[in-house]
């Protein structure tokens, strides 16, 4: 992309709407415009960056071997009311009534809607165990929607809802959604740690949420900092070994780590005192485990190996995915702007001409873009007839890993210069070396399968 050809609107003042700082910067940085408290219009370069992470959630999900779909964002009154949750859910609930005083709501989450395809369609044991999942809107009339797309009325959120014959396979269901999850995080660049939690209104007692750490979550929690040293790096994971899905679980959830609603001061009292924290957290992500609660109230029940018939065990499974934004500039700034992970960049790499309309330099600016995008990647190349100044600024506050500098002089050694947005450290290079470099550095990247 040509930045005299795309739409990056940023702007130089800060607007003194965003208390935070991700909001503050998505806003600065031309990525979202709001359009009504709590819903936004994701602008080119942030519906960029929604879309990388939304790529990474599917391809984590597939490995994991769950099945991607799409439900509809409106949904029948109908079958909340079978479930009983319609009154259950107030006002957070938007409800509209359509032409024939039939009444609908956008969908909050999917519970209901995905019991009811499955009991449509599934009646034997034998096609268990199945885990299905969509990403799609969802709208929750939240009393206060803020920070951005932290709290949104409107929001993309990955849903996955496994079905099972027991409480074990279920768990293992569970198991494999919280190492899948792990592994999305880390490819997105961020430590989402899983911590025992509350059920609130989806119900269940067995559920962790994964929290960013950060001063600006909304969640308080309490860990023992022994939790902030595990990761799950490149390991290989067979998702149908119950063993090594356990494993994960037990490795990542067995020190202490909770959110206020279950913390336990005996508990935490019992880790020694210079491990003990207390902290704020984002919460994007939550797993649940709720037995037959939905299959039961929705008669969602296959024929077991017995020949009788018995209510599945499901469980619940989300991702914050248009949180993550959010989450991710939390986690990834400094004073001049966003520095974006690799995994979750809107463009692999700026360029920037220190002297637009000189022959040599716009040449050498054609090649390097020429060579990247042959190589499958996207470069976001300054061509504006701007200050050097003004580029840099530019490029400092949308937060590209790493840039590109083209002038004359340096040209005339036969060097540009490659720079990383997070260290701010530069090194001269032939061009041809550094879009070597740029190459290497996104190998690890470039990995997802599609569907
Ligand atoms: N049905 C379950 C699991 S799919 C469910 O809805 N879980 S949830 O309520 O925890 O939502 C899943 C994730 O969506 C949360 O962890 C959070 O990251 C994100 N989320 C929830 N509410 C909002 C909101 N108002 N704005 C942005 N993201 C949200």
């Amino acid at each position: 992309m040509r930045l005299s050809r795309y739409f990056l609107p940023v702007m130089k003042e800060t607007p003194s709407e965003a208390q935070i700082v991700s909001h503050r910067l998505m806003l600065r940085a031309g990525m979202i415009k709001q359009s009504s408290a709590g819903i936004y219009s994701w602008l080119p370069m942030g519906f960029k960056v929604l879309k990388k992470i939304e790529t990474i959630v599917h391809d984590e999900q597939m490995r994991a071997g769950h099945i991607p779909m799409l439900m509809p964002t409106l949904q029948p009154a109908d079958l909340w009311k079978e479930s009983g949750r319609y009154d259950d859910y107030g006002k957070e609930m938007l409800r509209i009534s359509d032409r024939h005083g039939r009444d609908m709501l956008y969908g909050p989450t999917n519970e209901e809607m995905v019991t009811d395809i499955f009991r449509s369609h599934v009646n034997s044991y034998k096609d268990l165990p199945l885990t299905l999942y969509h990403i799609q809107w969802k709208f929750r009339d939240e009393v206060r929607p803020r920070f951005g797309v932290m709290r949104g009325r409107e929001f993309y959120m990955k849903d996955g809802y496994n079905f099972d014959l027991s409480k074990e396979d279920a768990l293992h269901a569970y198991n494999r959604h919280l190492v899948s999850y792990l592994r999305s995080y880390e490819r997105m660049g961020l430590q989402a740690i899983p911590m025992r939690a509350d059920g609130g209104p989806i119900g269940g007692d067995y559920t962790h949420e994964f929290l960013v750490l950060a001063e600006t979550g909304e969640s308080e929690v309490f860990y023992d900092s022994d939790v902030t040293d595990l990761s799950f790096g490149d390991r290989e994971i067979d998702y149908d070994s119950v063993e090594q899905c356990q494993g994960v679980l037990e490795e990542f959830t067995t020190k202490y780590a909770r959110t206020d609603e279950t913390h336990d001061e005996a508990a935490f009292n019992a880790i020694p005192e210079e491990r003990r924290r207390s902290a704020r957290g984002i919460e994007v992500g939550q797993i649940f485990y709720f037995g037959t609660k939905y299959s039961e109230a929705l008669g969602a029940k296959v024929q077991g190996p017995d020949g009788k018939p018995t209510p599945v065990h499901m469980g619940s499974h989300g991702i914050g995915v248009s949180r993550l934004l959010g989450a991710i500039i939390e986690a990834s700034h400094d004073d001049k702007g966003i520095i974006w992970p690799e995994g979750v960049t809107p463009f692999h790499c700026g360029i920037v001409n220190l002297k637009q309309g000189d022959e040599q330099a716009d040449g050498a600016c054609d090649q390097l873009y020429a060579a990247l995008t042959a190589a499958g990647l996207e470069p976001l190349y300054d061509d504006r007839k701007e200050r050097a100044g003004g580029k840099f600024a530019t490029m400092d506050l949308i937060g590209l890993p790493w840039r590109i500098t083209v002038g004359p002089r340096g040209l005339k050694n036969g060097v540009v210069e490659l720079t990383s947005r997070r260290s701010g450290e530069s090194v001269e290079l032939s061009p041809e070396e550094a879009v070597k470099k740029i190459i290497e550095i996104y190998a690890p990247h470039m990995t997802s399968r599609g569907f």
